[in-house]
């Protein structure tokens, strides 16, 4: 891609109405525009990272067994009623009314809908265990939309929905949920902590939040230090072998770690040794819930089961929230200079820098390189512009691309590149026609 051709409004100064660094970086850097309160539009640089977000929530929700489909955003009411959220759910809803004056309602979730899909469709217990998903906007009227995409009133979420027969096959699909979450946020390059937490308007008894640690976060958690040592990365797993998944579970459930609500100061005492209590603040990027019968029951979602005996279905829901990991993502990576975006979720992997654009050696080695990394796979963004060299080198440590190469008359004369990675500044000087390859090694790794 050239710069010329891309959309990118990059701002100059930072935009006064941003009070944290990723909603400040995400303007600055043209990723998203504000519509109106806590709605924005993604523009083509953000809207490729929300693609590479939702595709590695979508991997590691098809490996781990759920299926995707995909639900209106507008929901009729009637549902809703049955459930009896309709009034519990208060202001926080957005209430609509069609030409015939037939109450609907923007989606803040999907319990309702999914389950009376399942009601509908699922009568024998030979069609379970079942998850559904998809990844959806919601709309909540939120009484302070800030942070950018952190605490929207539009936001993308991927909501997935489990049905089983009995409790201890819905534990088993819990703990399934609680995996993929791991292996999701680590696929991102994040740490993120399971902790018990609150059920709040969902309900339900058992439930955990997923946090990043940010002093932005909107969270107030403590944990113990331990949790640092841990292994997170993707670690392989059969979520067929129901040992091995609540195994995980366990290791990443027994070491104290809450959020205020939740918060036992004196358990925390008591469990952790002083020198590894940590306290500080965590962005929820993922809650996760079980609810038993709570909307099967209303919703009238049963199955006959092996002994010919009616039972309501065990379900659970499990959200990432997609948009806001946008934001996340970069309270956790950045500097003084800009993003620097994990490799993953990186809206271009490699920035090409043409220092002297114009000049016929440089434009020739560039466009070169430019075809070379298309052809090979490789997500560049190749700055062809007339800007200045400060300019370039300002813009692209802004946008945070994780590699970037940098072309000019000097480097030419003894035919080489330099290779600069984001994340440390580390500089290295690469024959021109070794490039391509020598990226495409790195990116794999
Ligand atoms: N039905 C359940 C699980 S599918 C549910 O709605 N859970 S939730 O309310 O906890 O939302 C799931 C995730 O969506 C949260 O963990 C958070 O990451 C994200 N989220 C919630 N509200 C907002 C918001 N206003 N702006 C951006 N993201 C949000």
């Amino acid at each position: 891609m050239r710069l010329s051709r891309f959309f990118l409004p990059v701002l100059r100064e930072d935009p006064k109405e941003a009070e944290i660094v990723s909603h400040r970086l995400m303007l600055r850097t043209g990723m998203i525009r504000q519509e109106a309160a806590g709605i924005y539009s993604w523009l083509p640089l953000g809207f490729r990272v929300l693609k590479k977000i939702e595709a590695i929530v979508r991997r590691e929700m098809d490996r781990a067994g759920a299926l995707e489909m995909l639900m209106p955003t507008l929901q009729p009411a009637e549902l809703w009623q049955r459930s009896g959220r309709y009034d519990d759910y208060g202001k926080e809803m957005l209430r609509i009314s069609d030409r015939h004056e037939r109450d609907l309602l923007y989606g803040p979730t999907n319990e309702e809908m999914v389950t009376d899909i399942v009601a509908r469709f699922v009568q024998s217990y030979k069609q379970l265990p079942l998850n559904l998903y998809h990844i959806q906007w919601k709309f909540r009227d939120e009484i302070r939309p800030r942070f950018g995409v952190m605490r929207g009133r539009e936001f993308l979420m991927k909501d997935a929905y489990s049905f089983d027969l009995t409790r201890e096959d819905g534990e088993h699909a819990y703990n399934r949920m609680f995996v993929a979450y791991l292996r999701t946020y680590a696929a991102m390059g994040l740490k993120a902590i399971p902790m018990r937490a609150e059920t709040g308007p969902i309900g339900g008894n058992l439930s955990h939040e997923f946090l990043i640690l940010a002093d932005t976060g909107e969270s107030q958690v403590y944990f113990d230090a331990a949790f640092h040592e841990k292994d997170w990365r993707s670690f392989s797993i059969d979520y067929d072998d129901r040992a091995a998944v609540a195994k995980v579970v366990e290791e990443f459930t027994t070491m104290y770690a809450a959020t205020e609500e939740m918060h036992d100061a004196a358990r925390f005492e008591q469990e952790v040794p002083e020198e590894r209590r940590v306290s500080g603040r965590g962005i929820e990027v993922g809650h996760i819930f079980f609810f038993g019968d709570k909307y099967t029951k209303p919703l009238g979602a049963k199955v006959l089961g092996p002994d010919g005996r009616e039972v309501y279905l065990q379900s659970g829901s499990y959200g990432i929230g997609v948009s806001r990991l946008a934001g996340a993502i970069i309270e956790a990576s950045h500097d003084d200079a800009g993003i620097i975006w994990p490799q993953p979720v990186a809206p271009f992997d490699v920035g090409v820098i043409n220092l002297r654009q114009g000049d016929a050696a440089c434009d020739a080695a560039c466009e070169k390189l430019h075809t070379e990394l298309e052809n090979a796979g490789v997500e560049v963004l190749y700055d062809d512009t007339a800007d200045r060299a400060g300019e370039k080198f300002t813009r692209m440590d802004l946008i945070g691309l994780p590699w970037q190469v940098i072309i000019g008359p000097r480097g030419l004369k003894e035919g080489v590149a330099e290779v600069k990675r984001r994340a440390d500044g580390a500089r290295e000087n690469v024959p021109l026609e070794q490039v391509a390859e020598w990226l495409r090694q790195r990116l794999q790794a």
